[in-house]
């Protein structure tokens, strides 16, 4: 039966981290995937992170199964993050967490959940969006939707066009949105504009699920959910998929957590035994290392003032970096206007150049991204970015 295979193309994304590891070229430089790095290029294990580790080393005393609702304790600290500590949703009892391998897992096993709430639901995304929300979302047998949100013109939003057709998605679907740090755009809802989409939400009853990967990575970790908590104020139901990748930077150890918020304290009881179910047929149960070291961090309050500093270094050589290209750009006599880089905000910004340029960056100057002219500004450093404006002038010129 495997003969009847047919080959499945690999995610662009993942597939240009490859492609830029055998490029042999030592001037290469990688704006493709999301994941930080500092000054010299390298992805460094958190401080904060290698001292959990040897806490974690010294304190563990058994390896037993840990349960499908993952590390309690972590449950409760990533709801406080995302929330705040007195939050209503969190007094009232209303909000089940379970934590997941990743952001992706969290957001599978959200698929799963809807799928069981209502099979017939229909997901709406952000265009564009995350490639893997569209894959995620169908994988679970759901519809998925686009409704507009980027502006390719105008490099800002198209909210009212948004606003006009969220207008029509009925009660019973899925809207998701990204909490902060839009990937790919970078362009994220202001407050006054989450208010309006909350306004909406609770007027036609629509779910809103909250994608939050980049939690600290905008403008700071209580600023970047400002929306989620007004959001969560006003609707009496919403989903919220969480990811540790970039924000403690444990990636590979994949962690993340999905939380249901629900109108009562009763219902959530039920969600719990619905979201549990839904992990145990997928993977029983999560992996325990990410959790236990998130856990060990926010534990301490030494730890967790360890990593705010290392999570505002993070993102400040961001924002830092987003100020320098135009300048640098400016420098090389590019008369375009980026100044949208600086309104923009977490990982990634698209420059808005055309395949024939990116393919030009890549092919002359081995500078890689993504083929919608997604950048991530954190592969920039001080010995690549003059590099990358003289390589942009050449390229822009035509
Ligand atoms: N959601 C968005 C918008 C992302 O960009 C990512 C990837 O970084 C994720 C979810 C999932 O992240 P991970 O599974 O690595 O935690
Ligand atoms: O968009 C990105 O670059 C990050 C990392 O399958 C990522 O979100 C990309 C693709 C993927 C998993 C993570």
């Amino acid at each position: 039966m495997f003969s009847h295979l047919q080959p499945t193309p690999i995610d662009p994304i993942l597939g240009l981290m490859a492609a830029y590891k055998e490029d042999p070229n030592p001037q290469k430089v990688d704006l493709g995937v999301g994941v930080y790095k500092d000054e010299n290029g390298h992805t460094a294990v958190l401080k904060c992170v290698k001292e959990a580790e040897a806490l974690r080393l010294k304190l563990e005393d058994s390896k037993t199964y840990i349960g499908m609702a993952g590390d309690l304790s972590f449950n409760s600290h990533i709801e406080k993050l995302a929330f705040g500590p007195a939050h209503q949703v969190l007094l009232a009892g209303r909000v089940v967490t379970a934590h997941t391998p990743g952001g992706t897992g969290a957001l599978r096993v959200a698929a799963e959940f809807i799928k069981k709430a209502n099979p017939d639901a229909t997901v709406w995304v952000t265009n564009p969006t995350w490639a893997n929300h569209v894959s995620l979302f169908q994988a679970a047998g759901l519809k998925v939707k686009e409704y507009s949100y980027y502006d390719w013109e105008t490099k800002g939003l198209k909210f009212d066009a948004m606003m006009a057709e969220l207008a029509t998605v009925p009660a019973g679907d899925v809207v998701l949105v990204h909490a902060c740090c839009h990937n790919p755009s970078g362009m994220d809802l202001n407050f006054a504009q989450w208010q309006q989409f909350a306004e909406l939400a609770k007027e036609k009853g629509f779910t809103p699920l909250v994608d939050m990967a980049y939690q600290g990575f905008g403008l700071g970790l209580d600023e970047d959910t400002q929306g989620l908590r007004y959001l969560a104020d006003l609707v009496p139901e919403l989903l919220l998929c969480s990811s540790c990748s970039k924000n403690f930077g444990l990636y590979r150890e994949r962690i993340g957590a999905v939380s249901v918020i629900t109108a009562d304290s009763k219902t959530a009881d039920i969600a719990r035994s619905v979201l549990l179910a839904v992990v145990r047929s997928i993977y029983s149960m999560p992996p325990a290392h990410g959790a236990i070291l998130v856990s060990h961090i926010l534990n301490s309050a030494e730890l967790t003032a360890l990593w705010h500093q290392e999570l505002a270094e993070m993102r400040n050589r961001i924002n830092n970096y987003r100020q320098l290209i135009i300048d640098k750009f400016k420098e090389q006599g590019i008369a375009q206007d980026f100044s949208f880089i600086t309104r923009q905000h977490g990982m990634f910004s698209f420059l808005g150049i055309n395949k024939e340029q990116i393919e030009q960056l890549r092919k002359d100057y081995s500078i890689y991204m993504v083929g919608s002219s997604r950048v991530s500004i954190a592969g920039l450093n001080h010995s690549n970015i003059d590099y990358f404006a003289k390589a942009m002038a050449e390229v822009l010129k035509g």
